[in-house]
């Protein structure tokens, strides 16, 4: 049986982190994708270039269907994120004060120096938060699709881009745990003004979800009262997902 890899690049500028990616990839694909992925990062102004290639040894846990994206456009981010927290309001019974405040963090930087956490913020159903180290947060990896050239084709054939494409396998491994119940994301780029609210189903893509310009953002997971917390981040970042299908009607 051929052997996965999971192979990860990050890009840095003084130290400072600008982006990065991974793939779940076959043996005899290491070669082409650290091609592909050193060739995107190339044109960026980074001065370190980090390519880490793992065997994968965990199992890979196949999940046949992405979210099933929904599409909403509106006048103006304030009037977005409201109907983010109404939904987020139904869907985890925390109150909208509260919702907003934790919202109003991610847009100002929920790091404790006001910069962007780099993992996720992850609050229970009693709006309280839950991570280990409140500065970082969790990040969620060791997730790709399995045929992910296909997929980005077809995303981009309709009118969708890469990120949206990293967004949903991301946020489909997030929501395949039966503890996360939804997820509120926007993105750190300050002209990327797409976000998202996952659910168990959908994918809502929300526009424009941040203010134009702002450099803030990162994601919230939404999880149950109760959740094992050790349990959630070893899923996360340590169990492998592929993803096979874009789930549209
Ligand atoms: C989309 O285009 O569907 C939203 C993508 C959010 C990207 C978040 C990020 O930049 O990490």
């Amino acid at each position: 049986m051929e052997r996965y890899f999971s192979i990860k690049i990050r890009n840095s500028l003084e130290g400072k982190h600008i982006s990065g990616s991974e793939r779940i990839v076959k043996e005899s694909e290491i070669q082409d994708t650290i091609n592909y992925l050193y060739n995107r990062a190339k044109h960026k102004p980074a001065d370190s270039i980090n390519i880490k290639i793992n065997q994968i040894k965990n199992p890979i846990i196949n999940i046949k269907k992405t979210l099933k994206i929904k599409e909403y456009k509106f006048d103006s981010y304030s009037e977005a994120n409201r109907f983010a927290i109404d939904l987020l309001n139904n869907i985890t019974g925390i109150d909208k004060l509260r919702l907003e405040n934790l919202i109003d963090l991610i847009h100002k930087g929920a790091s404790s120096d006001g910069s962007n956490m780099r993992g996720a913020m992850v609050v229970d159903t009693k709006g309280n938060r839950l991570e280990f180290d409140k500065r970082k947060g969790v990040r969620t990896t060791e997730i790709d699709f399995k045929n992910r050239e296909k997929i980005e084709k077809e995303l981009i054939k309709k009118g969708f881009t890469k990120r949206t494409a990293d967004a949903l396998a991301l946020t489909t491994k997030n929501l395949h745990h039966p503890d996360i119940i939804a997820e509120y994301c926007i993105s750190d780029e300050p002209d990327y003004l797409t976000g998202y609210v996952s659910t168990k189903e959908f994918y809502n893509r929300l526009t424009p979800l941040k203010e134009k310009g702002n450099p803030k953002g990162g994601r919230i997971y939404f999880v149950k009262e109760n959740t094992d917390i050790k349990n959630l981040y070893e899923y996360l970042t340590e169990t492998p997902v592929l993803i096979e299908e874009l789930d549209f009607d």
